[in-house]
């Protein structure tokens, strides 16, 4: 039998979008992420979240996946930033103002690995602190355990505020 050498990561993905067809964008970015970065072993539903951490009158929809890859972190960010571009997101945030959005594309957990790279934190460093991200991840990687915080997912999601 053939077997893959590479080593396979678990990794979980956010997913957010408020601009033009929310669900055809998170549905797309899915598609290309099965294509360009490894199996999708599942996905969240789509939450309709409010804008958090600027104004805008554009709800988000926001989703969470699990994917295997063989990629290492920085290759999957390169991925993940040109699937982000081929789908027409034109400005980042700039000064951490943030802007509304076709898609965002954000690496939450790379299995238990905890790295500071100048270009990427893992864990992401605002997922508990954020219902956004909480809801739709909880559904997938309730028991999954927080490297950094030593909690799972499903606690960090109990100790949101209300
Ligand atoms: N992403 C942000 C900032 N604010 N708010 C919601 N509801 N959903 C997001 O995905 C989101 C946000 C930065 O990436
Ligand atoms: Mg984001
Ligand atoms: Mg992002």
């Amino acid at each position: 039998m053939l077997e893959c050498k590479e080593k396979k990561h678990v990794v979980y993905i956010g997913l957010g979008s408020n601009l033009g067809d929310r669900g055809e964008n998170l549905l797309h970015a899915i598609e290309k992420i099965e294509e360009r970065i490894g199996q999708v072993v599942a996905t969240s539903a789509f939450y309709v979240t409010e804008p958090v951490g600027f104004r805008s009158d554009n709800q988000f929809l926001n989703a969470a996946c699990e994917v295997e890859t063989s990629l290492s972190p920085l290759e999957l960010l390169d991925v993940t930033q040109s699937i982000e571009r081929d789908m027409g997101r034109l400005a980042k945030s700039h000064d951490n103002v943030y802007s509304d959005r076709i898609i965002d594309i954000d690496i939450l957990l790379y299995d238990d690995l905890i790295v500071h790279y100048p270009e990427l934190t893992l864990p992401h460093p605002h997922i508990q602190e954020r219902t956004f991200v909480l809801l739709p991840l909880a559904e997938i990687a309730a028991g999954y355990i927080h490297p950094v915080l030593h909690k799972t997912i499903s606690q960090l999601k109990g100790e949101l505020p209300l």
